[in-house]
Order: structure tokens, then C-alpha cells, then sequence
């Protein structure tokens, strides 16, 4: 089953968005199987944005991150990395389409409440950066039967 990670940046935590922004991925029927709060340490930061590191606003972006805490959760479903990106929505906050986390609560380019990573590769590497393997529970939910025709069962186990 693929799993990603979602980060819900200091933006997000300061603003009283935890519950809000958690309630989606679960009423989409994600299943969260890892759940923390915890503050972006500088090397995790530089890890995390690495691709970024050319960028005019890399430095800002660390500061960002490290600001305060975040709250980090791993998101486990079928194409779970493609459907956290879409319920996100567009990187900036003016472009992001409204029914999305950040076209709903975001109004700024940078501060932009919310990380999820784009590929089930990067994912797989970035959930590493923050969570222990012992960080991640594993258990049956019983509404997924609900979520998932039983056709879907065979991707479900992947
Ligand atoms: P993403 O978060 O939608 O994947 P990326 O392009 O990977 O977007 O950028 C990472 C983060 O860097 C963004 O979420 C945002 O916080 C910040 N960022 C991206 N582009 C800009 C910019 O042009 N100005 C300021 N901050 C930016
Ligand atoms: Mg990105």
C-alpha cells in the first residue's frame, strides 16, 4: 500500500489548521498511520528542500520550516502520494484552486501551510527524514471496506 508523508508547516500549527487540515485526509478515506508533532531540525530542512537549494527563496524556506512546530503525519491508501498532492492543491496560495487546503487558507506563496511530497519515491525517502519505522502503526480500519470496492482489494495489499 503506498504511503506518504504530509507536514503540516508552522503556518499551519500557529494558525489553529491541525484539525482542519487532518479532518480532510481522513474524510477523503486516508488512512494516517503515523501522527507527531515535532519541530524541523536544520539538517532535516536542508534535506527536505535539498532540490531547492539554488532557489532565491531556499534560505527563507529553512527559516520557514524551523520556525516552530509541525505537525507530521504518514498517509497510507491507494495512490495516496497523487491524492494528497491534489487535496493540497497549487504550490501558491492565490493560484490554488478553492475546495483545496491552500485555495482554501492560504493567501501567500511561501507560507503556504502544508508539505506533501510529489512522488512515491521521494515520499518513501522524506517519510525516513521523520519517522522511525517504530513511529508507524499498522492496523485495520474498519470504515476502509467502506472506502474501497472489494475489486480494489489486490492494490490495496501492494
Ligand atoms: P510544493 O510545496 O508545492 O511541492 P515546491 O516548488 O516544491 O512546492 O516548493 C517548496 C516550498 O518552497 C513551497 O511549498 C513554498 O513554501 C516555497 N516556495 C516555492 N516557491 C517559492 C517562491 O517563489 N517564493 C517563496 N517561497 C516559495
Ligand atoms: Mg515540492
Amino acid at each position: 500500500m503506498e504511503r506518504t508523508l504530509v507536514i503540516i508547516k508552522p503556518d499551519g500549527v500557529q494558525r489553529g489548521l491541525i484539525g482542519e487540515i487532518i479532518s480532510r485526509f481522513e474524510r477523503k478515506g486516508l488512512k494516517i498511520v503515523g501522527l507527531k508533532m515535532f519541530k524541523v531540525a536544520q539538517k532535516q530542512a536542508e534535506i527536505l528542500y535539498a532540490v531547492h537549494k539554488k532557489k532565491p527563496f531556499y534560505s527563507g524556506l529553512l527559516k520557514f520550516i524551523t520556525a516552530g512546530p509541525v505537525a507530521g503525519l504518514v498517509i497510507e491508501g491507494i495512490s495516496a502520494v497523487n491524492i494528497c498532492r491534489k487535496l493540497l492543491g497549487a504550490t501558491f496560495g492565490p493560484d490554488a484552486e478553492a475546495g483545496t487546503i491552500r485555495g482554501d487558507f492560504g493567501a501567500s506563496v511561501s507560507y503556504n501551510l502544508i508539505h506533501a511530497p510529489d512522488t512515491p519515491e521521494t515520499a518513501k525517502n522524506e517519510i525516513n527524514i521523520f519517522f522511525k519505522d517504530t513511529d508507524i502503526v499498522s492496523y485495520s480500519l474498519d470504515k476502509i471496506k467502506w472506502v474501497y470496492h472489494p475489486s480494489e482489494e489486490e492494490e490495496m495489499s501492494d
